[in-house]
């Protein structure tokens, strides 16, 4: 295996038109986060990038939305995003932007330098332009059928239905999003990556040299789209936000966001270098990271960004011919939310910042669940009654258990400080040469990007710790083997001692608070698997829950938050009923519908839906059995005016004699409303 000096790092860099949410944490952030953390704790040089994609027709769509420019929509979320992601504890080096100085310059330069070497083909052709906007419609300005699974949503860049990448000459029965026209063609000229010129070096890159090295899910749509055969790829777009085409006769055109978002990876490497480097870092210079082939270069996204990370970033990277290429880019699948598909636009997700806010000081808890059930092979679901097991039957009763117990018993017997390690029994020895093992295993599956089977490693070590005092009882023997609950103890606190480190790069929070706990701050990954990593007599910290049990309420109430947008969504897109057949006015004129007040109304018994009303209807008082109780407290109807169709033939319902039937608005979600004169008048007004 190749050796490499140093590390480079990256992460997709996130559209700054929105908040980002589980599904990017578990696909991408999370992964490289653990990942970098890891390399760290071995002594490692890594350099961990991230940053704002604030180009793009994501970012000018949101601000025309929003009503606001596209530089205040990438302020806001670049500030916000950023935030969320300190407070989570994703350890960039430097979280950077695409609209940062360097940036505009470093993919200028770039393109530039293709250019120069005639890399690019350039070629006018006709495309879509939306005559009342004046604009040509690039990526998402369009939309139309798509052509492979007849979604009729799907975009000029993409369909989301079937993940198909298109161009939007493909879609059938186009229209602009701009205005909603139907586009007309219009010749503009362009510059394109002959990405079919690049073929044979990717298939051998890809195809040979990575076959056995690359997750499945990455090979596997590499090799589809190399076996369907590379077309020439416009790098360029008639766009007014963007870096500007630095070439002559290119006015109002801009670089294709996915040319120079990956370069965003360049720049934010330049932008970290101009300021205060961290001492590791020191002594080294932007090109190490890139140009050095002792460098090894991984890039974590989501799978619907494969294509861009494996085969037109290194071609780019070829036909620059100074940069390394990527050693290796661990794609994950999506993560949906309580069954269904992550939408920013439906707004069915699980925010970062919200759940920051509503889950204080319980970073770990996400971390975990998202590491738990990370989806690396297939798309996975989050749940929320998933997520409540998952901090109250493993980390609360395993991880948070055992720790808690090796302190607890700890203080009790010995005034919190590391007993004596006596005679060594067979089964503490087994013990310690199982615990021996398991930071390697941990290792070996973060190495290669299976980080569920590593955080499983990892609770095999506190359940390695749960079993051994399970095991040896320590709480029975005191009274009369002190001298061998020390050992069991000494050997306990090995075990956590062993947590602190490699718990650190998965829960960075609960390592943090261990350390205090064990008074164990300087330890790396080397000293994992050590059974002296703390000393006789050592004394320990104060102890602390570790983790806290979730209440069944707290996950009621984020399901209920989703249901809730489940309801406004259906609300916002349902439609109307049809129409009945007509009446006749004599048929219409036969319904008596009089204005008449609630002077009383109480549930009928036995009934979820049902209220008894006393109706005052000017002619009468009379009594009408309405099926409006789960929409309306009694005591707060009382005095309303209503329409009553006074005139229904009465009828016995639930043993109560009905007299007529109020009139509701039924909404879409099935909720009712009263009809009601928009002034007070007289009771029994008739209605026509
Ligand atoms: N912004 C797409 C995304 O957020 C894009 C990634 C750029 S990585 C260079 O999915
Ligand atoms: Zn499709």
């Amino acid at each position: 295996m190749q050796s490499f000096k140093r590390y480079t790092v990256t992460s997709a860099l996130p559209y700054a038109n929105g908040p980002v949410h589980i599904g990017h944490l578990a696909g991408v952030y999370i992964p490289a986060d653990i990942y970098v953390r890891y390399l760290r704790s071995t002594g490692a040089n890594v350099l961990f990038i991230g940053g704002s994609d604030e180009h793009g027709v994501p970012i000018t769509i949101r601000a025309k939305k929003e009503g606001v420019t596209p530089q205040q929509i990438v302020d806001k979320y670049h500030n916000l995003i950023k935030d969320s992601f300190q407070q989570l504890g994703i350890s960039f080096d430097i979280y950077s932007r695409t609209s940062s100085p360097t940036h505009y310059e470093t993919s200028s330069a770039y393109f530039k330098a293709l250019y120069d070497k005639n890399c690019f083909i350039e070629e006018s052709s006709e495309q879509y332009f939306d005559p009342v906007a004046q604009q040509f419609l690039a990526d998402r300005y369009i939309m139309g059928t798509c052509p492979k699974c007849g979604n009729e949503n799907a975009y000029g860049d993409q369909c989301e239905k079937c993940g198909s990448t298109l161009s939007p000459s493909e879609l059938i029965q186009p229209r602009s999003t701009l205005s909603g026209e139907k586009p007309i063609l219009k010749t503009t000229k362009h510059w394109y990556l002959p990405l079919d010129a690049y073929e044979p070096f990717l298939k051998e890159w890809i195809l040979k040299e990575h076959k056995q090295d690359w997750k499945t899910n990455v090979y596997g749509q590499c090799k589809s789209w190399l076996d369907a055969g590379l077309q020439p790829r416009a790098v360029t777009r008639d766009l007014d936000w963007g870096v500007p085409v630095p070439v002559p006769n290119a006015d109002g055109k801009v670089l294709y966001v996915w040319f120079d978002a990956p370069i965003g990876y360049i720049s934010a490497t330049k932008d970290y270098f101009k300021s205060e480097v961290k001492p590791i870092h020191k002594h080294h210079v932007w090109e190490d990271y890139w140009k050095k082939e002792d460098t090894k270069l991984v890039h974590f996204i989501g799978k619907d960004n494969i294509v861009f990370h494996c085969i037109i970033f290194p071609a780019m990277l070829k036909a620059e011919g100074s940069y390394i290429l990527p050693a290796n880019i661990p794609a994950n699948e999506f993560m949906n939310l309580e069954g269904d598909k992550i939408s920013t636009s439906r707004n069915w997700a699980v925010w970062l910042h919200e759940y920051l806010e509503e889950f204080p000081n319980q970073q770990d808890v996400l971390r975990y669940v998202l590491c738990a059930n990370a989806p690396e092979t297939k798309d996975n679901d989050f749940t929320w009654r998933d997520f409540q097991a998952r901090n109250n039957n493993e980390l609360v009763a395993i991880l948070g258990n055992f720790i808690n117990r090796a302190l607890v018993l700890t203080q009790k017997y010995f005034e919190g400080k590391v007993p004596k390690l006596g005679t060594v029994e067979p089964i503490d020895e087994a013990t310690l040469s199982m615990l021996k093992e398991i930071p390697d295993s941990i290792a070996q599956s973060i190495e290669s990007y299976k980080f569920r089977e590593a955080l499983g490693h990892l609770m095999d070590m506190a359940r390695l710790g749960n079993k051994y005092l399970a095991d040896t009882e320590p709480w029975k023997i005191f009274k009369d083997q002190p001298e061998r609950v020390g050992t069991i103890l000494h050997i306990s606190l090995q075990i956590a001692a062993n947590l602190r480190i490699v718990v650190e790069p998965f829960l960075p929070f609960s390592a943090e608070k261990l350390a205090e706990m064990l008074q164990l701050s300087t330890v790396t990954w080397k000293n994992a698997g050590s059974s002296n990593l703390l000393k006789e007599g050592q004394g320990l910290g104060p102890v602390h829950l570790l983790f806290e049990k979730i209440e069944d309420s707290t996950i009621e109430a984020q399901i209920k938050k989703l249901e809730d947008t489940k309801k406004a969504n259906e609300l916002a897109n349902a439609q109307a009923k049809e129409l009945k057949q007509n009446v006749t006015f004599d048929e219409f004129s036969k319904m008596d519908i009089r204005i008449a007040t609630i002077t009383a109304a109480e549930k009928v018994a036995k009934t979820k839906k049902l209220l008894k009303l006393t109706l005052d209807t000017g002619v009468d008082i009379r009594t009408v059995v309405s099926g409006i109780a789960e929409f309306f407290e009694p005591e707060k109807i009382v005095g309303q005016q209503v329409c009553l169709l006074a005139n229904l033939a009465p009828r016995e319902i639930k043993g109560i004699m009905s007299q007529g039937m109020i009139l509701m608005a039924e909404n879409a979600d099935g909720s009712l409303a009263f009809m009601q004169p928009n002034k007070q008048v007289m009771n029994g007004s008739t209605v026509s």
